[in-house]
């Protein structure tokens, strides 16, 4: 029997067309997205709680660098969990310390990880002095779960104790911040990440390494104590996890690792541009849900706006020391970047000569940028921290705030030992360019 292309195309008697059809009529009985992507449920559908989900068997924990995942113990199938707020002494990098708002004696907060349809309550304690409340930034919960001050709870007064109980009905990367008097117990610390894996992961869910890292910001005056609550720009202290470079904990991993790093952003006022150097990763998920793979795209800076998150993927393939960090340039600054004079390309030697009859030692900064002020040896102001300058092995890295290193090796012992600097192979270092280099290559300097 021969088939006419138009009976095929009509589905008329059995063929490819015909079957084709079927199965576009079967999808609409059964409601498939007309293609706009729309679901007849979201955040409000039934929550079904599942066993709770447990680390090494449901899970891979993350890594929180500089951080720590929040315990728990497990009472009649929920997990229960307990976060007290309260005041903490932080070193933001060697040299900075301030007197900060977080919780279980940590700024940030420790990292709440669990599975999603497990069952949590957690317990709020408050040991500040003044009143807050805590929003789970993200999730689905009933709405007098939310956390909002005022809203849909009362404010937890010092000294009491809030329970909040709720099933998690999504995975991805979410956060938890004081939802009262937001501008100061924010700026101040008051708040931590909540990762959430899938129940039922998809086979390329499976990482080797999975970091979790806030962005945040402060204003700490040189040689203050606190934060100060009332910036509005002008932050001076950039940090990921609460630290500031060289503060910041390397990110270890092993050449050809599969890596997801997850990006959170409780600044108070700005967008962060996270850009790494020698790859690219994909955009695979926000605080909205997964992306499809289709959907994905490559980058390598990835926007993570003010109360958003951001999960990348990458493969590790390039061996070396190589940055990731917030491409904004006063954001890799710390402390003593502001407020100075711009003398840049000013000759100032007379006038240092003059100001020394006055001030013995004086001597101004900046005339070739700030540069000369990443130097260790130059003295600042007690309690602060060099505005730029972690020291690498050919010298002073001209960075502070929000930076780290992604630490790639061929060869590795442990993932939690820093492996040191990279040793590059021969001949694989910029390096002065030499006489017969310059005169082979018609080069006139
Ligand atoms: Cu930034």
């Amino acid at each position: 029997m021969t088939i006419s292309r138009r009976q095929a195309l009509l589905g008329g008697t059995l063929g490819v067309g015909g079957i084709a059809l079927q199965a576009q009529r079967a999808l609409a009985a059964q409601g498939a997205p007309a293609g706009r992507g729309w679901e007849s449920t979201y955040s409000g559908q039934d929550a079904k709680a599942e066993p709770p989900g447990m680390p090494g068997k449901d899970y891979t924990p993350v890594v929180t660098p500089n951080g720590v995942a929040l315990p728990f113990k497990v009472v009649d199938g929920v997990k229960v969990f307990h976060l007290w707020a309260e005041e903490v002494d932080h070193e933001f990098a060697p040299g900075l310390r301030a007197k900060c708002w977080g919780y279980n004696g940590r700024v940030h907060g420790p990292t709440i990880e669990a599975v999603e349809g497990d069952r949590v309550r957690i317990y709020v304690t408050n040991k500040l002095s003044a009143p807050t409340s805590v929003h789970w930034h993200g999730l689905f919960v009933p709405n007098g779960m939310d956390g909002v001050a005022g809203l849909t709870q009362p404010v937890i007064k010092p000294k009491e104790t809030f329970k909040y109980e709720f099933t998690l009905r999504q995975h991805g990367t979410f956060m938890y911040h004081s939802h009262h008097d937001e501008m100061t117990q924010m700026a101040l610390g008051l708040m931590g990440l909540i990762v959430i894996h899938p129940r039922r992961p998809s086979a390329d869910y499976k990482v080797q390494r999975d970091f979790a890292m806030l962005l945040s910001e402060w204003n700490i005056p040189a040689g203050a104590s606190r934060p100060n609550p009332l910036a509005m720009n002008d932050f001076n202290v950039l940090t990921i996890n609460a630290k500031a470079f060289p503060g910041t904990a390397p990110l270890v991993v092993k050449k050809g690792d599969r890596v997801r790093m997850r990006f959170g952003n409780l600044s108070a006022m700005d967008h962060h541009p996270i850009h790494m150097h020698g790859h690219f990763f994909k955009l695979v998920a926000t605080d909205g849900g997964q992306i499809p793979t289709s959907a994905q795209w490559p980058e390598a800076t990835v926007l993570v706006p003010v109360g958003s998150t951001r999960d990348v993927e990458l493969v590790a393939d390039a061996p070396g020391d190589w940055p990731v960090h917030c491409h904004m340039t006063h954001h890799v600054m710390n402390q003593m970047g502001h407020r100075f004079p711009n003398t840049i390309s000013m000759k100032t030697g007379e006038l240092d000569q003059k100001v020394r009859k006055l001030v013995p030692g004086y001597m101004t900064m900046g005339q070739d940028g700030m540069g000369d002020m990443a130097d260790m040896k130059m003295p600042v102001p007690p309690n602060s921290i060099p505005m730029s300058g972690g020291t690498g092995q050919f010298g002073t890295i001209t960075m502070g705030g929000m930076f780290t290193i992604l630490k790639v090796r061929e060869k590795l012992t442990s993932y939690d030992a820093d492996p040191g600097w990279y040793q590059h192979p021969k001949g694989t270092v910029a390096s002065l360019a030499e006489t017969a280099d310059l005169s082979r290559d018609g080069i006139k300097v």
